[in-house]
């Protein structure tokens, strides 16, 4: 298991990578090229730029998240192909640089929603929030206005005001778009793209939905277990493969998250995996607490048990964390602050530490002070 952040990039992110470097156990980050828009080929000498930066803080980049999936291929909608051999020629140059696995997602037209960008907690803290009902009683619009509003200098991803200005075509061309027409367009790209992926080692992990059930009228697949079950078959190369995103998957209240790390990890089908907890206030609706356990409603050691009893050996990382110690003017990016998730990522490694010594019998692996990057973990999880 390696430990990671998610970094957006130079000028997108107000956490350095300095800053990251710091926290104890970090491995490398998770990052992006945040303007390239889906369907483009992404330049290789900005692939190249990107790698020396984040190779010069001494961290690595093995994970891209994301590639993004342009509407087309979604859709089935003709230019589909061209879009298809952009994105085979972006994974070509992401290897070339050492990338080993891209994070994708297969939501139609939005990306992650929620109704609340900063919902203060009795602590003094603030989080993300979903409420379906608020969610149901407003229209993409005004939610994008709202994020606009609340996250001041910082675009959403899934909500640039350049995306939003045509939602309604977008929206609109999924009128009468059914779910085996959403499986078949998936298959097409899969069997166009994991031959490539093979080829080049770069592990295909498609990044759930969130929330998991259908808003604003579109359809939501990558949801449950028999959705992930047919995703996973329609190529069925190791190499199509999840991001196993637990705050995602356990938004739905239905889902056995450690039941589903145990049965897609055991059969190596889990690349990079997002641990987050949140925490319920109904069914369906959550805000995102801190990591630790006893503060959400997830179990995060059987998370973590059930990553290593399987053999994990990609990338975690924290997910979303709430802004704390008065960050939120100035570490701006909704979810995305430096100090919960840094107290998320130890959190993890903490519980990762014990389950994997105990699986030793009480003895670290090597000389834990030879292993500054958790590495000695790696071997804990034949
Ligand atoms: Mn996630």
């Amino acid at each position: 298991m390696k430990m990671t952040f998610r970094w957006f990039g130079t000028g997108a992110d107000p956490v350095s990578l300095r800053e990251i470097k710091q926290i104890p156990g970090m491995t490398g980050v998770v990052t992006s090229l945040l303007d390239m828009p889906a369907g483009e080929a992404w330049p290789m000498e900005r692939i190249t730029a990107m790698k020396e930066t984040i190779s010069a803080a001494g961290l690595e980049v093995e994970v891209i998240e994301s590639v993004n999936i342009h509407e087309d291929i979604k859709l089935g909608a003709p230019g589909r192909d061209e879009k298809i051999e952009n994105y085979i020629t972006t994974m070509k140059r992401l290897a070339q640089v050492g990338i080993k696995c891209i994070c994708y997602n297969m939501m139609p037209v939005l990306d992650w929603a929620r109704s609340h960008l900063y919902y203060d907690l009795p602590d003094g803290s603030n989080t993300m929030r979903y409420q379906a009902d608020f969610i149901a009683a407003t229209t993409p619009e005004e939610l994008a206005a709202r994020y606009a509003e609340e996250s001041g200098t910082y675009e959403m991803p899934g909500w640039e005001p350049e995306r939003m200005k045509h939602i309604r075509t977008a929206l609109d061309a999924y009128a009468g778009f059914t779910e085996e027409q959403f499986y078949a367009n998936m298959k097409y790209f899969l069997d166009a793209i994991i031959p490539h992926a093979e080829e080049l080692d770069i592990l295909m992990g498609v990044h759930p939905d969130d929330p998991p059930q259908p808003i604003f009228g579109l359809p939501k697949l990558i949801i449950k277990r028999e959705n992930l079950r047919r995703y996973l078959d329609l190529n069925p190369s190791k190499y199509n493969g999840l991001t196993l995103c637990t705050g995602s998957l356990g938004a739905r209240i239905q889902n056995d998250v450690p039941a589903l790390i145990r049965e897609f990890g055991a059969e190596g089908r889990i690349h990079f995996a997002h641990v987050r907890n949140l925490k319920f206030e109904n069914d369906t609706d959550f805000y995102e607490s801190a990591h630790y356990t006893p503060c959400g409603s997830l179990d995060m050691y059987a998370i973590m048990k059930a990553l290593h009893d399987t053999g994990f050996k990609g990338w975690v990382r924290p997910d979303h964390g709430r802004m704390i110690w008065d960050e939120t003017t100035k570490k701006g990016r909704p979810g995305y602050g430096l100090y919960d998730r840094a107290l998320g990522a130890n959190y993890l490694l903490g519980l990762w530490d014990a389950i994997d010594r105990e699986a030793r019998g009480g003895a670290a692996s090597t000389r834990p002070d030879a292993t500054p990057n958790n590495n000695a973990t790696q071997g804990g999880a034949q």
